[in-house]
């Protein structure tokens, strides 16, 4: 994927906020400190398009970027992070479900995990709405820098096992060595090739 042109173009809450859907669009989702902004920044060649924070929860709305006049990406609100406050949280579940069930264009969630963690709560539940809206996922595991080889077979088998889904369906990513990022747009290019009747 060559990359001519990335621009931010909006935050928003509510359907009627979401920029047109005119173009296919990928979303991205994950804890909070996941590693969702560095992925996309590593997708996209910028260092800091997309904030990245050791902040927790700092997102709290859809974020879309368009890239080369082909495509929008989306930025979801991070979760799972104990110091947000309750009333934040509450909001996280309508959000997301709200807008994966109304966009149209949408093409394709990346759902991103810590080589480090047992997915969580909102991981599966996530991973439960993209099939009831048919909608596909794609499993990415970032942070892999951070464990040995052994560590990665070990967790990617506890991953797997905690959300059902085999092995085979995962792509290995590391922000630091770039790792797994062709494999991730060669991904995204299919689902967003992908001709809607
Ligand atoms: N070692 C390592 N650190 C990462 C990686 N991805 C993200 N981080 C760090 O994890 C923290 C949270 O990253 P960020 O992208 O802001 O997470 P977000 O909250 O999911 O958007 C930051 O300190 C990043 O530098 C990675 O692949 N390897
Ligand atoms: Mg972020």
């Amino acid at each position: 994927m060559i990359i001519k042109n990335t621009s931010f173009i909006k935050g928003a809450v509510y359907p009627d906020q979401y920029p047109p859907g005119d173009l296919p669009e990928i979303a991205f989702a994950g804890r909070s400190n996941v590693g969702k902004s560095s992925l996309i920044n590593v997708l996209l060649n910028r260092k800091n398009l997309v904030r990245t924070s050791s902040t927790p929860g700092r997102t709290q709305c859809l974020n879309f970027f368009e890239v080369n006049n082909q495509m929008t990406l989306v930025d979801l609100p991070g979760y799972g992070f104990a110091r947000v406050p309750a009333e934040v949280r509450k909001q996280w579940g309508p959000m997301i479900e709200t807008y994966l069930s109304s966009r149209h264009n949408l093409r394709g969630v990346i759902l991103i995990l810590d080589i480090r963690r047992t997915p969580c709560a909102e991981d599966k539940r996530l991973l439960q709405w993209l099939e009831n809206f048919c909608i596909p996922a794609i499993p990415i595991i970032t942070k892999c820098d951070k464990v040995s080889k052994n560590e990665k077979a070990r967790h990617s088998e506890a991953i797997a096992q905690a959300l059902g889904l085999p092995k085979t369906r995962f792509t290995y990513f590391s922000a630091l060595s770039k790792e797994g990022r062709d494999s991730i747009w060669e991904k995204i290019e299919e689902l967003v090739s992908v001709l809607h009747i």
